[in-house]
């Protein structure tokens, strides 16, 4: 697929210099998977900053060029089933009441290398998570602007990427756009949105896969039928699954799993203290525990911090190795909705919600 330089004007949108967009990742020491569009990883063992994650090492994933949006001509069209048509200037955003929340996102696809038999798509390993404190408009005051109208039953969210007349565009039921914590982010980590996370608006859904956060947000549409784009209809589905017999269900909610950040992967410890190190999240509840294993039976790791309602949870484990050799590390997470990690996540043919418990083999020296 051609690429389009900046200069370029026409029917598709300006994008953003693609050899640029990749320096940028690789200097920052991401992981990079495909370069034309950008998407790329953080290392697993970086995840572990403090509560949220710089922003030039927040993976990326994109499926079109990242488009170039001038913030003077920016307007966030409000349409469809309104009472009133919108179209919000960026100071029109800035100057309704603000919210800031510590959100984890996490790709619908982050671990798909690790199914087997392997499955076709972007090979992310386990760093397309990440959290970040994110800070916009409450969606439900912009559509209390709008005035939605009865008929309406989905919120369809359009972004300025596409290319061949396909666009990256997603809805949400009326009902869960009506969340006050589903935010119309301007900001992230306390400055504007990068290039790359949507700038200049972007929209984030706390707790949902991260298809869900649509990035360079120029169009909601209030529409009385459910939506039927590719983004939509064709991708996020978890079929394909032996249990579930033809059946197929929308990828939705982030599932409950944690990671192993310290030690990395064989990786040498010395015998004696160890500390094991991690997060943990799940979109269906808080974290209620994370338990750690060095062989066969568990032992209960430390949650550290207050608990945040959208983001992840660090955790420690102190213990001691006392024999040299080579170890398995699994962790398991459990969320107060009771979700339990399995040891393997079911295959499914797009390759969606991998949470298999994490496994770091170190060796004991
Ligand atoms: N407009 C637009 N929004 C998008 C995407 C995209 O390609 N275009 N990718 C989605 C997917 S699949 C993910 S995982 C997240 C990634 O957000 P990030 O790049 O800020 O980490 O953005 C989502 N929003
Ligand atoms: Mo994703």
């Amino acid at each position: 697929m051609p690429f389009l330089v900046p200069e370029q004007r026409g029917q598709e949108p300006l994008v953003v210099d693609p050899e640029e967009a990749r320096r940028r990742a690789v200097d920052a020491g991401l992981i990079v998977h495909n370069d034309h569009p950008l998407n790329c990883e953080t290392s697993v063992t970086e995840l572990l900053g403090g509560v949220f994650m710089p922003s030039a090492h927040f993976y990326v994933r994109n499926h079109f060029h990242i488009p170039k949006l001038d913030p003077k001509s920016f307007r966030l069209r409000v349409t469809g089933l309104v009472r009133r048509t919108l179209g919000l200037s960026l100071r029109d955003l800035d100057n309704m009441p603000s919210k800031t929340l510590l959100v984890t996102l996490e790709c619908a696809g982050n671990g798909r290398a690790l199914f087997e038999p392997p499955i076709s798509g972007e090979h992310w390993e386990l760093g397309a998570v990440s959290t970040a404190e994110w800070t916009g408009v409450s969606l439900p005051l912009v559509l209390e602007r709008a005035g939605a109208l009865e008929p309406a039953v989905e919120v369809v969210f359009r972004g300025a990427d596409g290319a061949g007349g396909k666009r990256f565009e997603r809805s949400l039921p009326l009902e869960l756009a009506r969340d006050p914590d589903v935010l119309l982010a301007y900001a992230m980590n306390g400055e504007r949105l990068p290039r790359e996370h949507g700038y200049p608006l972007r929209l984030i859904v706390p707790r949902w896969y991260a298809m869900a956060s649509v990035k360079w947000l120029t169009e909601i549409e209030l529409v009385e039928r459910p939506f039927h784009g590719p983004f939509q209809t064709d991708k996020y589905w978890y079929e394909g699954e032996s249990s579930a017999a033809g059946e197929r269900r929308p990828v939705a909610l982030q599932r409950v799993r944690a990671l192993i950040a310290e030690p990395g992967v064989y990786e040498q410890v010395p015998r004696g203290p160890l500390a094991i190190r991690g997060v943990a999240w799940s979109g269906g509840a808080p974290i209620a525990r994370v338990d750690v294993s060095l062989g066969d039976e568990f032992l209960e790791a430390r949650l550290i911090g207050t608990p945040l309602p959208h983001a992840w949870q660090r955790w420690e484990l102190l213990t001691r190795v006392d024999h040299p050799g080579r170890v398995i590390v699994r962790v398991r997470a459990t969320d107060r909705a009771g979700n339990v990690q399995p040891e393997r996540a079911e295959w499914n043919a797009q390759g969606y919600g991998n949470n298999a418990m994490h496994r770091v083999p170190i060796r004991v020296v």
